[in-house]
């Protein structure tokens, strides 16, 4: 979705801001949504001094950025570069059952005089305004941060399978456990990046027993990875471990490895930062550069258009959960800076 700000020059590339609103199944109310209400307010603050910038400014909000119910992560501005085909994010399906293709064509039908973007359509720059979603701002005591680099991650989905039977009457003997296959896969796969020290992150976070049922030993456990790294050799060489390292631990059970999304580390516009940097120096606040262990929207962007992130802190760090939350203090700040900048790119 595009909320566009007209500029003088009707045709010029437009200046894009924004985020995503879909959130996580216990998700807090700041990730993606700081970044569409910045940006809306900087709209409204653009109207409220009766500014006309050279450019259009556009607020774009992303659809599916967390890959939670529909996977992979990122699809919407995925698709939109063209990173990932519309024809494979169409055919998405959830974890009922239900196509990506008819819940969106629903929405779509519900708002009937929208009007339709191509995708990539060319624009001059992206900013994106974000919780830090980590520790470092508030423990440093400083309200912006300066994104120089997103790091890679690389999804898999895991399908072990074994042979379902009767809990009491198969011995252990006669047992392909998918189960205990899974198990030791995941075991094997936290040894696997423990090896790797600090900078690794691997996540198991959904787990499928079928058919779940207390006395039928599970023929069939599917499981994802997200396994992330700022480094792209490192990503590379453990993602290139998963499968063996997989199907030894789980074996004598098979197993199927799908990799769902394949994203290198991404480095941001530099120049972009450096408007931003004068931009919340001008304003007088504190700030630091740093990398995100968290992928964005502007990770796609970034093989589009020059692009940039405006962090501000979260307490505690915490994401994901429904303790996450940032003060209207530090969200102002970072809104401040990103309507400076804005401002600035659509001159
Ligand atoms: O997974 C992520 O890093 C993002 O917050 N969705
Ligand atoms: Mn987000
Ligand atoms: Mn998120």
């Amino acid at each position: 979705m595009f909320v566009r700000r007209p500029g003088r020059h009707a045709t010029a590339p437009p200046v894009l801001t924004g985020s995503h609103i879909d959130s996580q199944p216990f998700g807090g109310a700041y990730d993606g949504a700081y970044g569409v209400l910045a940006g809306f307010e900087v709209l409204e603050a653009l109207d409220d001094a009766g500014v006309e910038t050279e450019r259009p400014v556009e607020l774009a909000i992303w659809t599916n950025e967390e890959g939670s119910r529909f996977q992979p992560t990122t699809m919407g501005s995925a698709v939109f570069v063209g990173e990932l085909g519309l024809p494979e994010a169409m055919a998405a399906i959830d974890a009922q059952g239900r196509v990506l293709r008819d819940e969106l064509e629903a929405l779509v039908a519900a708002v009937p005089d929208a009007i339709h973007r191509d995708l990539a359509f060319p624009m001059h720059a992206f900013l994106e305004a974000h919780i830090e979603q980590g520790p470092i701002l508030e423990a440093e005591g400083k309200s912006i941060g300066l994104v120089r680099a997103i790091q890679g991650l690389r999804w898999f989905t895991l399908v072990v399978r074994g042979r379902a039977g009767h809990a009491g009457t198969t011995p252990p003997s006669a047992r392909q456990d998918a189960l205990v296959g899974a198990v030791n896969a995941i075991d094997a796969l936290n040894q696997l990046a423990a090896a790797e020290g600090d900078r690794v992150r691997l996540t198991v976070g959904r787990l499928e027993v079928h058919p779940n049922s207390p006395n039928t030993i599970p023929g069939e456990v599917l499981f994802t990875v997200d396994l992330r790294h700022p480094g792209e050799d490192a990503l590379e060489k453990l993602g290139g471990l998963i499968g063996e390292t997989v199907r030894k631990a789980a074996a004598p059970c098979d197993v199927e490895v799908h990799e769902t999304l394949r994203s290198p580390p991404t480095l941001l516009d530099d120049s972009l930062r450096g408007l931003v940097r004068s931009i919340t120096e001008g304003l007088g606040l504190s700030y630091l550069e740093m990398d995100s262990g968290a992928t964005h929207d502007a990770k796609n962007l970034a093989l589009h258009t020059p692009t940039g992130m405006v962090f501000v802190p979260c307490r505690d760090g915490v994401s994901h959960v429904q303790e996450e939350y940032a003060s209207v203090e530090w969200m102002l700040a970072g809104t401040r800076v990103l309507a400076g900048a804005v401002t600035e790119l659509a001159a």
